[in-house]
């Protein structure tokens, strides 16, 4: 039969021209893009990549001989997932990159509605300061700027410092719901000496008529490693759990909910030799590698990783870790997110 003329490719023309003629007033047929738009599991557009900063450091280093932080604002390589090229995103909901600051250099205090953590990778010397009060940055530390406070950097040491940046651009892009605003002064003025948070909010205490709601951010804004490496190597007796090893999530203390509302942190050790069982979930995640070394199967894709090495697990993933030597790993996510709208969900391989 002349296939130009059948009947099944005469109706085929027919839609086509109806959908046409329906395109004029801003209409498409559902039927076309019904299984897209439902997927049976999640079809997520991001990629596994890993970025090894043995790699890219130096190319870090240059972007401070070609602009001052002051300058720049935030002098940031963003680490773009290789799929979302030109979005400034890592995941679906979550930005990543990487910031340097150089001795004397100061990133002027500003606020915004987007939530921001850090990292420290590499360097001393540099202070974060948020709401009135600077913490000095050391390697490991996770620091956090909730929505709409106040934030600046400086590096009064003789290093260049260099951390990892996590935000929730793509989230609060979505949602249309971003404000910004750039303070008068460069350098907010110490309201509290450096500690007053960790001491009031952070141990195991808070102030007599403290009553945050569940979704307030936690006022302990850093979570200095020193305690975290404690508290993970003090665990490390028994069992690791077949999947994540010797797991803890960062917190705020004062309600066990995640230290800000869209983003979730973790942390876990993972002995020499020891090797993950697959494991998957929805909310697509970004680890960075703070000491050991080893490798991870994310997908089909297999990599070596060391220290400061960033990787991204895409959703629904599945992801492997291979410990080479006692591993410690950060990772963040939009758990919370996930979480608060009954989405999030888990499997063990
Ligand atoms: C920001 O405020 C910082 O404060 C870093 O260090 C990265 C990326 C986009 C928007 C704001 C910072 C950022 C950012």
């Amino acid at each position: 039969m002349d296939t130009a003329t059948s009947p099944k490719t005469a109706a085929k023309a027919e839609r086509y021209e109806y959908y046409s003629r329906i395109s004029a007033e801003n209409m498409t047929p559902l039927w076309e893009v019904l299984s897209a738009l439902v997927p049976p599991h999640p079809r997520t557009q991001a990629k596994p990549a890993i970025w090894n900063y043995r790699q890219v450091r130096e190319q870090v280093m240059e972007a401070g001989r070609l602009i001052t932080a002051e300058e720049a604002e935030r002098r940031v390589l963003i680490l773009e997932n290789p799929a979302l090229r030109g979005q400034s995103c890592i995941t679906q909901t979550l930005y990543a990159g990487l910031q340097l600051i150089l001795p004397g250099e100061v990133a002027p205090a500003h606020r915004h509605t987007q939530s921001a953590l850090r990292l420290v990778l590499d360097g001393e010397g540099a202070y974060t300061a948020v709401d009135g009060e600077r913490t000095t940055m050391r390697r490991g530390d996770f620091i956090i700027t909730p929505a709409w406070t106040w934030h600046d950097h400086g590096n009064e040491g003789d290093q260049p410092v260099v951390w990892l940046d996590g935000l929730d651009i793509p989230i609060v892009r979505f949602l249309d719901a971003g404000f910004a605003e750039k303070s008068e002064d460069q350098t907010q003025r110490p309201l509290r000496p450096e500690g007053d948070a960790l001491a009031r909010y952070g141990a195991n205490m808070v102030p007599l008529d403290y009553a945050p709601r569940p979704t307030d951010p936690t006022k302990v804004f850093v979570y200095p490693f020193a305690r975290t490496r404690e508290s993970l190597k003090a665990i490390a007796h028994g069992a690791p759990d077949t999947h994540h090893g010797f797991k803890l999530r960062y917190v705020n203390p004062a309600t066990g909910a995640s230290p800000m509302p869209t983003i979730g942190a973790f942390a876990q050790h993972l002995p020499a030799g020891f090797q993950t069982k697959p494991y998957r979930s929805t909310d697509a995640t970004v680890y960075v590698c703070l000491e050991g070394a080893g490798h991870v199967k994310v997908g089909e894709n297999h990599w070596r990783f060391e220290e400061n090495d960033v990787f991204v697990v895409p959703s629904w993933h599945s992801v492997e870790v291979q410990a080479e030597r006692d591993t410690i790993l950060f990772s963040f996510s939009d758990r919370p997110v996930q979480q608060a709208l009954g989405l999030w969900r888990e499997q063990r391989l």
